[in-house]
């Protein structure tokens, strides 16, 4: 017996030595140590020994158990050390190397020239005025002096959900909001989206994009208009830039006006960005009508103001000499990243 407990004590010892991994050296240790385990099995031989050699043979298995529970302890120490150093090696962490590219996005062109057109009007003094897309046939036609019988109301130009709610045509919805609940002075000016029973091509789409601008205060004339206006124009397109006001007619103002400005891309020699005429159809604009004023309860014997809208795709699109509006709402970025 005692042989053979040397002989385990020995092989133990050999294989606990030669084992590579924590789940190699467990399997030793159920091996040797486990219930089925080598030196239990011979441990269960005891009970055959003689009174005389039980003492001997008592004291040598425990020393062979606590040898393999020494080399078994000492292996794991050294795996586990192994282990931690591979690991720590593994995932060492090189901070001198240079950081991944982290894509960041881009501002859509669209959203660029709205900030501009903001800021622009910001550091006139205007504020923004929001609103909603739905709104009442009241607000986007009634409020604004619009005949009943105007062909902007069929609805094969405007969006209804019922008689008396629609999709806004103009942010000029917004404007009547503001009118309703302020007093005069008012300086807004309201950006936004807007719709119409448009076919999408290269120059329409049925959700366009809109900057409409009001003032209302005593003693406003045609000469803030215009004064307005072309501080606008020269701080939008550049210093050297000249407006050119035509008449025109809109329902909600009187006396109306189209502006055009001197081609920005050629100087007003004419090319193909002003269509060969070195003018740009940019914006219209007029003193609001008193029909307007009224309505908004706001006398119009004391108080005068003026008007204007653009739209924001058509000088997006102007601005950046993009063909067709469909590139603005595809989201492809080769177009997006250009700007
Ligand atoms: C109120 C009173 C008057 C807003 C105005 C225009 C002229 C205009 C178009 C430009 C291109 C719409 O996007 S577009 O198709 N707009 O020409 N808009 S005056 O007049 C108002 C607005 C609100 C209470």
């Amino acid at each position: 017996m005692k042989e053979k407990l040397l002989q385990i004590r020995e092989s133990a010892t050999e294989m606990i030595e030669a084992s590579k991994t924590l789940q190699e050296l467990e399997d030793l240790r159920i091996k040797f140590l486990g219930k089925k385990g080598e030196l239990t099995e011979i441990l269960k031989g005891m009970g055959k020994l003689s009174k005389e050699e039980r003492p001997e043979m008592g004291k040598v298995s425990n020393e062979v158990r606590d040898h393999i529970e020494d080399v078994l302890k000492s292996k794991k120490e050294v795996l586990e050390a192994d282990a931690l150093n591979e690991k720590l090696r593994s995932e060492v962490l090189d901070v001198t190397m240079p950081a991944k590219p982290v894509s960041v996005g881009h501002k859509h062109p669209l959203m660029k020239v709205f900030d501009e057109m903001i800021d622009i009007f910001i550091g006139m003094g205007y504020k923004v005025a929001e609103g909603p897309e739905v709104d009442t046939v009241y607000n986007v036609f009634d409020a604004l002096n619009s005949p009943e019988d105007h062909p902007s109301r069929s609805t094969s130009d405007t969006f209804y959900f019922n008689d008396d709610v629609c999709l806004r045509t103009h942010t000029s919805s917004v404007q009547i909001r503001t009118m309703k609940t302020r007093k005069p002075p008012i300086k807004v000016i309201s950006p936004g989206r807007c719709f119409r029973f448009d076919e999408l091509d290269a120059t329409h789409s049925p959700m366009f994009h809109q900057m409409e601008g009001l003032v209302i205060d005593e003693n406003v004339t045609m000469a803030d208009l215009k004064g307005a206006l072309d501080q606008f124009v020269k701080r939008f397109f550049g210093q050297n830039i000249k407006t050119k006001f035509r008449p025109h007619h809109f329902p909600f103002t009187e006396p109306s006006a189209e502006v055009d400005v001197s081609c920005f891309k050629c100087g007003g020699v004419g090319c193909k960005v002003c269509g060969g005429t070195g003018w740009i159809e940019i914006l219209g604009c007029g003193m609001v009508h008193p029909n307007v004023l009224e309505e908004c309860g706001i006398d119009s014997e004391k108080y005068s103001g003026f008007a204007f809208g653009m739209g924001v795709d058509r000088i997006t699109m102007l601005k950046y000499e993009i063909e067709d509006i469909r590139y603005l709402f595809e989201n492809d970025m080769r177009l997006i990243e250009q700007f």
